[in-house]
């Protein structure tokens, strides 16, 4: 039997087409603090932590509940950590600018190929649109064509809830069951299941120690012709790298596949 056809393929952003977090906001994140002349650090372990929720403004929030770092008087009110995560947007955007963020490996060969096959591409992230524009613009050049951008604030439940999602499928006007989404993280995978999408997972260092309950397939990266993909659930297919045949093939996860232990330990980048 063929497999169904592909009405869109979607993407998360941060963690799936680069490595952004660890080199890019986190970078970032620090030099608005130091900016802001805050003694607030947030090194690579930190941060992994933080990752845990999604959006720099909650994120933020979440780092004063719970760390109640140093704060000059006056500061710590929704206005000002706007204007904090504004400053680390203005930083993160210049690092994008002296190109030190590249795609992951079988991010440009997967989007190619769904582009050339008439596939529409699309995005659903939790970060901001000004931090996602220049990242397609650096690491593609905008050669490749996106028929829809949902990103940051649009919706105001960030992943997990699967709001991006159900926004993106309204915009797309497609059945869930016809699209295809790729994420890193725990977050986005259950916020891309929820909204009913088979989804495909690339973990990172970041999110290897994720809990990813019944996920069908999980690679370390998509793969290259050359460069086998780590498979840690499920089957690729022919080829040992991720093909739109393997997202074709991509079905929910079922109460009876078991979930997937994606780690052996602390991951490496902590
Ligand atoms: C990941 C996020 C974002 C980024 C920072 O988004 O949680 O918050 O860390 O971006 P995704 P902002 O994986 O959904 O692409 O600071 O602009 O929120
Ligand atoms: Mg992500």
């Amino acid at each position: 039997m063929a497999p169904p056809v592909i009405q869109a393929l979607i993407w998360d952003v941060d963690g799936t087409l680069a490595e952004t977090e660890r080199d890019g906001h986190r970078v970032a994140f620090n030099q608005a603090f130091a900016a802001a002349g805050l003694a607030w650090h947030w090194d690579v372990a930190t941060y992994g932590e933080l990752l845990k929720v999604a959006g720099g403004k909650e994120r933020i929030r979440h780092y004063l509940d719970t760390h109640q770092p140093p704060l000059p008087p006056g500061t710590g009110g929704q206005d000002w950590i706007a204007a904090l995560h504004q400053a680390k947007n203005h930083h993160y955007q210049t690092l994008l600018g002296q190109g030190t963020l590249s795609l992951r490996p079988g991010v440009h060969r997967l989007l190619t190929a769904a582009h050339q096959a008439g596939i529409p591409l699309a995005i659903a992230t939790t970060s901001h649109l000004d931090n996602v524009l220049p990242l397609l613009e650096t690491t593609l050049g905008n050669t490749i064509p996106f028929v829809a951008i949902a990103a940051g604030d649009v919706v105001p439940q960030k992943k997990p809830a699967p709001d991006i999602y159900h926004y993106l499928l309204r915009e797309l006007g497609l059945p869930a069951a016809a699209c295809r989404a790729i994420e890193d993280s725990s977050q986005g995978y259950q916020a891309a299941i929820a909204a009913g999408i088979p989804t495909l997972v690339t973990i990172n260092d970041y999110t290897r120690s994720d809990p990813f309950p019944a996920v069908p397939l999980a690679v370390g990266h998509l793969g290259e012709p050359d460069w086998a993909s780590p498979v840690l659930r499920g089957h690729l297919g022919p080829q040992p790298y991720v093909t739109l045949e393997t997202l074709a093939n991509l079905a929910l996860p079922t109460a009876a596949s078991p979930g997937v232990a994606t780690s052996t330990g602390t991951p490496s980048t902590r």
